[in-house]
């Protein structure tokens, strides 16, 4: 673990890449970045590439073959001036036809003129070595573009404008200067009354962060939500429309319906956006009393979808009598669960009487809608609002945020029990770095490694 980031200085090389995705399309944009930008640009410029290499400027033009001469395209080149780039280097953004081929020529060109490839992530990476992000922004850098639904993309937005970084850097803050303070009454100890009134003080102070971070912690299970969508696995007695109810959720016939119970096998997943809520719909082989070892197998996933599901949609149907095996799905059903009467354009046979029993048909599409409704309903309002709207999505920020837990709670135990202070400042110093790593003012290889391998060329 080394303090205070600064730059390996045998990675200053001319990095470059293709940054928009593989495939053809009106427009490729090519980067480069590092001390030779400059010098790579003007070898393959068709005229002489203006020396003001300045940032903001536009500069339309034609790129050469090294050796030939030949034009490979007319391109947009936007060059950005060290410190004003992304990556805090010299940086040129190259804008030609989206032709993969072509793309890939002037790529080549570009690396036989002086750069090298660049690696994954390599360019955010620099980004970070320079001070131009801290790690929680570089991270959601890649977060946002991996999004896959409007609520998750917002929030890797509000992570990349740094209200994330902004909360952790506070906490780290304070910690640093409640650690200043201890240092500097061991060095200047005071009377017995003194110290016992600041270990009062110390413990209120840790106490603050200790809810900060807790708060934090408490809104993962939403951001997962959130990045992975919420899981609603519908469930019930073969043959009482499930499939059916899944198709009409999802307007579209993705599962098999039939009249024959037993119609669905294996389990079927699908996501749906729900007012920027993504919920993926889980379709479950029917629950029944039977041994036929494919379909067990089947139910047996059922079971385990049921308690791994956010929302479980109890289906039962409206024109059958309750019988011994509904009670028994009732049985089986978790907190988390809405009683839903399918077949309502039938027969009314059902007589048994539940809490707020939904009734819809998933022939007529009866109720959809307003069942849509409760599945939002029934996630805003288990949403937490206690840090501002800013919920964790990031599983390496929980992890670090509950071992910070463990060491702030162990320091609060040594404060309780006013162990010397010496103590305190050493235990204050592994919390202060755990912190100081989320946000990458302490770095650490290992963990950087692992961020940027995960990131795509380019970026
Ligand atoms: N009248 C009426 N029939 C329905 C309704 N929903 C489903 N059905 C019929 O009920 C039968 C079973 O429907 P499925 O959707 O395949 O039922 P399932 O629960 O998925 O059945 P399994 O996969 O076998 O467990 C089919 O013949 C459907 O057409 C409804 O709302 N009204
Ligand atoms: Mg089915």
């Amino acid at each position: 673990m080394t303090h205070l980031p600064s730059y390996p200085s045998h990675d200053n090389d001319t990095i470059a890449a293709i940054a928009t995705p593989s495939g053809s399309g009106a427009i490729g944009i090519i980067r480069i970045s590092g001390p030779k930008t400059y010098s790579i640009i003007s070898k393959l410029w068709n005229n002489d590439f203006p020396e003001s290499f300045e940032t903001g400027k536009v500069l339309l033009g034609q790129m050469i073959h090294l050796e030939s001469k030949n034009i490979l395209d007319q391109v947009l080149a936007l060059p950005f001036r060290s410190p004003r780039s992304y990556t805090g280097e010299d940086l040129l953004e190259i804008h030609a036809h989206g032709n993969p081929f072509l793309l890939n020529e002037i790529l080549s060109q570009i690396c036989r003129a002086g750069a090298r490839l660049a690696k994954p992530g390599e360019f955010t990476k620099r980004a970070f070595w320079n001070g131009k992000l801290d790690l929680i922004q570089a991270e959601s850098g890649a977060e946002l573009i991996s999004s896959t639904n409007e609520r998750s993309a917002k929030m890797a937005e509000k992570y990349l404008q740094g209200q994330l970084s902004e909360i952790i850097k506070k906490m780290r803050n304070d910690l640093i200067v409640l650690r200043a303070q201890m240092e500097a009454m061991i060095d200047f100890p005071e009377d017995e009354d003194v110290q016992g009134l600041y270990y009062e003080e110390i413990s209120d102070r840790l106490n603050r962060i200790e809810v900060r971070i807790k708060a934090l912690l408490s809104t993962y299970e939403e951001g997962r939500r959130m990045r992975e969508g919420i899981r609603v696995a519908i469930v019930g007695k073969p043959n009482v429309g499930k499939s059916s109810l899944f198709n009409a959720l999802l307007q579209e016939n993705r599962a098999i319906v039939h009249s024959t119970p037993g119609t669905t096998r294996d389990l079927i997943e699908e996501c749906l956006d729900l007012e920027g809520l993504m919920v993926r719909f889980i379709d479950t082989a029917g629950i029944r009393d039977i041994d036929e070892s494919v379909e067990s197998e089947g139910i047996r996933r059922a079971q385990e979808k049921l308690k791994a599901a956010d929302l479980v949609l109890a289906v039962f149907d409206t024109n059958h009598p309750f019988d011994e095996q509904d009670k028994k799905i009732l049985s089986l059903l978790p907190q988390n669960s809405l009683s839903i009467f399918n077949k309502s354009d039938l027969d009314k046979k059902n007589n048994i009487q539940l809490v707020d029993p939904i009734f819809i048909s998933a022939k007529t599409g009866e109720g959809i809608d307003s069942l849509k409704r409760k599945i939002i309903d029934y996630f805003n309002t288990t949403k937490s609002s206690s840090t501002e709207g800013l919920v964790l999505i990031n599983i390496r920020h929980r992890v670090a945020l509950e071992r910070a837990l463990k060491s702030l709670e162990k320091v609060q135990r040594s404060s309780v029990e006013k162990l010397s202070l010496e103590f305190l400042v050493s235990d204050l110093n592994i919390l202060t770095d755990e912190l100081g790593e989320i946000t990458g003012e302490i770095t650490n290889d290992e963990i950087l490694g692992e961020i940027f391998s995960n990131f795509c060329i380019g970026k």
